[in-house]
């Protein structure tokens, strides 16, 4: 069906699906009650999207990531929500909306990623322009996925660096940005151009650092000419629900990168890490979280596939089981990184 510009505020009309309700477009319905898990088979009736790994079947998923599950059985990461949904496309940009949240992603192919500044400046200004003229203006959640992330381009910028200073630029445009960077992920794909997906609101969450690290909007010059521009985590109330979105998080303490070629090592200062987020959301924010079975999701991105086996062992004895855990192969952005875990946690308010 075809909503005209009066409800989406766009000069030309968009091409808007609608299912789940009669009530449409006013999406009046508010109250999030949000949940995202691991699923083989995933129903898609109330899914705000559904994301699938190189090697799994991509028939039901919005988004297909070329990152290798290397878990037994194929798994999609699936977000739902039981209000009414929207969905629709702007440009490269697909989304689906409730009232109080929009899930959106787009794709820029290979061609569009050879000067990783200008592909991320191009992607995030898109982003932003989207989801401000669309009421969901603060970013709350991002994933970034994008190619040969440790290589140099032209420029002499590794192409993660280069990745950085655009996204910088296009956050930067806004007025006090530092003050509301989403929680994000950026991990390295074998093959393919850059894939984001992201989660953004029409109020701001709240932004969480984490005490043994530096922020990493202040990591010093020597890592890249633009400091990232994330924050550790950040805790998103939608009114019946509480929401904590870990970025990714690796073996750093302080800005410096600890336990070089040592999987082991790495595995339990990136828990250690993790740990020093989920007591802050515990004594601060009164979350109800205390072992690493409370979250929904916990994504763990391994750059060797070889070490699956030593990391899930280690993880089962540390979680008791990992059935909310999804292991794949990526790219950490520091070369000298060999693992880095994010985690999404869901709890009644
Ligand atoms: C780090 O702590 C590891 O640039 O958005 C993790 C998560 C990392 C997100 C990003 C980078 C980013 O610096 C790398």
């Amino acid at each position: 069906m075809t909503i005209d510009s009066r409800f989406n505020g766009w000069p030309h009309s968009l091409n808007i699906m609608q299912y789940k309700s009669h009530t449409h477009p006013t999406l009046e319905e508010a109250g999030t009650s949000i949940a995202v898990a691991l699923q083989s088979e995933a129903d898609t009736s109330d899914a705000l999207a559904v994301i699938a790994f190189a090697g799994e079947p991509a028939s039901s998923a919005d988004i297909y990531l070329q990152l290798p599950s290397l878990g037994a059985k194929p798994m999609a990461e699936v977000w739902r929500s039981h209000l009414p949904l929207l969905q629709g496309e702007y440009g490269p940009l697909k989304y689906r909306c409730n009232n109080d949240l929009l899930f959106g992603w787009l794709y820029l192919d290979t061609g569009d990623c050879v000067d990783m500044d200008v592909a991320s400046y191009q992607a995030y200004r898109q982003i932003l322009d989207f989801i401000t003229r669309q009421g969901y203006p603060h970013l709350q959640r991002i994933w970034n996925y994008f190619a040969d992330i440790n290589m140099h381009q032209a420029d002499g910028l590794n192409r993660y660096q280069a990745f950085c200073q655009g996204r910088h630029r296009a956050l930067a445009e806004k007025p006090h940005y530092l003050q509301e960077l989403p929680a994000a992920t950026v991990i390295g794909t074998q093959t393919g151009g850059m894939a984001i997906y992201f989660i953004a609101a029409k109020e701001p969450g709240i932004g969480i650092e984490n005490p043994r690290q530096v922020s990493a909007f202040n990591y010093p010059l020597q890592y890249g000419p633009q400091s990232p521009s994330f924050a550790r985590a950040l805790v998103k109330r939608w009114g019946q629900q509480v929401h904590l979105y870990i970025s990714g998080t690796a073996s750093i303490v302080g800005h410096e990168s600890r336990h070089a070629n040592d999987v082991p090592g790495q595995l339990d200062e990136t828990l250690n890490n993790l740990g020093a987020l989920v007591e802050i959301a515990r004594e601060n924010y009164g979350m109800a979280i205390h072992s690493p079975a409370d979250f929904s999701l916990l994504k763990v991105y391994l750059r060797n596939a070889d070490d699956n086996e030593e990391v899930s062992r280690h993880l089962s004895k540390a979680f008791g089981s990992l059935d909310n855990v999804l292991l794949l192969q990526g790219d950490v952005c520091r070369q000298e990184l060999l693992l880095e875990i994010e985690g999404v946690y869901i709890a009644d308010a």
